[in-house]
């Protein structure tokens, strides 16, 4: 719940630093971490690197320094990349792909997934017109799909696919715990067929900054290297790094409460006439509800003087998000939702 009263189910970025994660916080030991001398940075990434079973780890600041240095690491300008339809590296990361990176994105499959055949098609021949296809990412869960969560089969089969062929994998990991906990597959299986994988602490996990990058020694020495380029080489960064470890170590467990309210909530909204929600896509703690005829700002306006703030992902389209800061309040903001929508619907 936000200090204000309202139940904020914007985004899982919102939470706030428990009073246990704060004292972790104030009591880390630090050192500069640019010259690599912060034991608590050392820790977290040794801690990572070891969950997601990498050889190493970058802590950064941001999912999308995540992405982008990964990004940057493995491509050239003018290399084209692989990704699935509303990725965040392309969607939501203000153009840095095409910006810093000098990539461009083309879009394959449907709802958050592809298919090896999709990769096939996508693949641009060699020929010195062509720009040269270098890399696929996927999303894991998947944000603008409603916290999909690929298939593990179907996770496999891609990836096995595009390494066949020569392109290098990314995992946009930022909700990789939540792919986790949804699908019981260890983080490491899930991250096992990627070169870099970028995963956050500051979303489901409810750490209050960073992220971290985990591949091979050689991949994270030259992600490093692009980190200080960028402006992201951060000093005594155990501060914020210790909250990263007190989320992996106390809060990786509970997302599945997370998921449980995501689910009642869509429950709750498919029974709405005015509302659609497919709940059986409700995988994690993502729901996406359309409001067809009822503009998503009038939800929203109307649903935060209810006390409940949302987020609008298309013209009729919002997105709820559960997680650590609304776990005994969000069902109830799901009610309030529920009703605001019907009355909506009703005089639209
Ligand atoms: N997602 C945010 C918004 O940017 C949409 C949210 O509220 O969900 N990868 C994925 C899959 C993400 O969902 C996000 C953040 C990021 C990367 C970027 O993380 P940050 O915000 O730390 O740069």
């Amino acid at each position: 719940m936000a200090d204000s009263g309202l139940i904020d189910l914007r985004s899982d970025t919102v939470t706030r630093p428990t009073p246990a994660m704060r004292q972790a916080m104030a009591s880390a030991e630090v050192g500069d971490d640019v010259f690599g001398e912060d034991p608590t940075v050392c820790r977290l990434e040794e801690t990572v690197a070891a969950l997601l079973g990498k050889e190493a780890a970058l802590f950064v600041s941001s999912g999308t320094m995540g992405n982008q240095v990964s990004l940057l690491a493995q491509t050239r300008r003018g290399d084209e990349i692989l990704v699935s339809e509303g990725a965040h590296c392309a969607w939501y990361e203000a153009g840095a792909a095409a910006a810093i990176g000098g990539v461009q994105a083309v879009v394959i499959g449907k709802g958050g997934l592809f298919t090896s055949a999709d990769i096939e098609q996508a693949i641009k021949p060699q020929a010195d017109w062509y720009p040269r296809t270098s890399l696929v990412a996927l999303e894991n869960t998947h944000n603008r799909a409603g916290g999909r969560v690929w298939p593990m089969a179907q996770l496999l089969e891609v990836t096995a696919f595009a390494r066949a062929r020569g392109l290098a994998l990314h995992l946009d990991g930022a909700r990789i715990w939540n792919a986790s906990v949804a699908a019981g597959v260890a983080p490491k299986d899930i991250a096992a067929p990627f070169d870099s994988v970028s995963v956050c602490f500051s979303k489901g996990l409810g750490a209050p900054v960073g992220s971290a990058i985990c591949g091979s020694r050689d991949l994270i020495r030259a992600c490093r290297r692009l980190r200080k380029m960028l402006g992201g080489g951060m000093r005594q960064a155990g501060v914020i790094a210790a909250g990263a470890i007190y989320a992996l170590e106390h809060h990786r467990d509970r997302l599945a409460r997370d998921h449980d309210n995501a689910r009642a909530i869509a429950k709750r909204l498919a029974a709405v006439e005015g509302a659609r929600v497919d709940e059986g896509s409700v995988e994690s703690n993502i729901v996406m509800l359309d409001t067809p005829g009822v503009a998503a700002e009038r939800v929203i306006e109307a649903a935060r003087a209810a006390g409940v703030l949302v987020s609008a992902f298309g013209p009729e389209r919002i997105r709820i998000v559960t997680h650590l800061d609304v776990q005994d309040t969000a069902v109830r903001g799901g009610e309030v939702l529920a009703d605001v929508v019907a009355k909506l619907a009703k005089r639209a």
